[in-house]
């Protein structure tokens, strides 16, 4: 049992709530498996007609995976506790990805890396004015998981592409106009949209329509011409060439995101996307993105990465291979590779 996530049936929905304040409710191993459980049971459950996914009181609404616990455990137990973390956090995400019932995330706040994880896969996922969705991997060493690589590559254009590498914050109406939300609602109308929902689990359609807001104008498709042709290619050293000789402010200030990511977190990113753009089924993306995140967590990029950004906060990370050329097609294969049989990732059974 954990506090960290708050489960209840309201009417005929049942409604998870993170509840990590502390840690901008960031997904721990203990929080994915209560979400699982509650998710099997309501499954099987005729009273339960739809899941609502939010967070609790503050600010909201996850802003990723519990990297420190990864980090100490690639450091201190070769990473089998963070392996086991990532085993759980994909389940919870092909669990609601094939759920069978109706699930609204509420994306309301930051929404990186778990958060995304768990909101992408629901049928609909409402903005708001609070929304800042990103996939910031490449600050940490680590790589855009949780789906990342179905997810992706199926937004228009080189949206995917070009978030994987520059970690650009995306505001609620940018997710309405890249599909990553499915409404737009000014939060203050969040409370009644969930127990209208919570009564009308059929209705969950005209409700959202008729609650949401025209949203502001969304920054980035004035720059979508851009992203397309500049991000246009699967070679990380051909996107960073592009950027370099496009004369514009913009150019030079996503050139300036890409370089101080980490290398190999681009690469793998830029293959990932790649394939995950060809795969027929969600299971069989999960059990790529589980073999490359064994491999990441445990190399140095990943426990630099987050001791610069979330321990010493310094923003300084020393990345090595420092440079696109360093990452080898010969280490990409190898975070790609099979794991053992006895060790690779399976969904909850059907
Ligand atoms: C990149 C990331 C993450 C990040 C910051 C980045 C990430 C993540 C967290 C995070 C933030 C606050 C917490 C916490 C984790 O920050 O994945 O436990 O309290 O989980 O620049 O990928």
């Amino acid at each position: 049992m954990t506090e960290d996530v708050i489960i209840r049936r309201e009417g005929r929905a049942g409604q998870v709530s993170l509840n990590r304040p502390k840690a901008l409710h960031a997904l721990t191993q203990a929080m994915c498996e209560a979400m699982s459980e509650a998710l099997l049971a309501w499954r099987d459950d005729p009273a339960i007609e739809t899941v609502l996914i939010d967070h609790a009181e503050g600010r909201g609404f996850c802003a990723g995976g519990d990297v420190a616990l990864v980090r100490r455990s690639a450091l201190e137990d070769g990473g089998t506790a963070g392996r086991a973390f990532f085993f759980a956090e994909y389940r919870l995400n092909h669990l609601l990805f094939t759920y069978p019932k109706p699930v609204v995330a509420f994306m309301d706040g930051v929404t990186m890396g778990g958060g995304v994880g768990i909101s992408q896969p629901a049928k609909y996922r409402v903005a708001t004015e609070n929304t800042l969705f990103a996939m910031p991997e490449g600050a940490i060493g680590l790589f855009p998981d949780v789906g990342a690589g179905w997810y992706l590559p199926r937004l228009k254009g080189r949206t995917g592409a070009f978030m994987a590498l520059t970690g650009a914050r995306l505001d609620g109406a940018e997710c309405l106009w890249a599909g990553l939300a499915t409404h737009y609602l000014a939060s203050e109308r969040l409370a009644e949209a969930k127990a209208r929902i919570a009564v009308a689990p059929g209705d969950i359609t005209a409700i959202l329509d008729e609650l949401s807001a025209p949203p502001p104008g969304a920054r980035i498709a004035g720059n979508a011409e851009k992203i397309d042709r500049l991000f246009a290619s699967d070679s990380f050293e051909h996107i960073i060439a592009a950027l370099e000789v496009e004369p514009s402010e913009w150019a030079a200030k996503e050139l300036a995101a890409v370089a101080t990511k980490c290398p190999a977190t681009a690469k793998v990113a830029l293959r990932e996307l790649a394939e995950g753009a060809r795969r027929a089924d969600f299971a069989g993306e999960m059990r790529a993105e589980y073999r490359i995140a064994a491999r990441m967590m445990l190399r140095p990029d990943f426990a630099e990465g987050v001791r610069a950004v979330l321990i010493d906060k310094d923003n300084e990370p020393v990345w090595n291979p420092s440079t696109p050329h360093g990452v080898t097609d010969e280490m990409l294969d190898k975070i790609f590779a099979p794991l053992d049989a006895n060790e690779e990732w399976s969904p909850f059974p059907a």
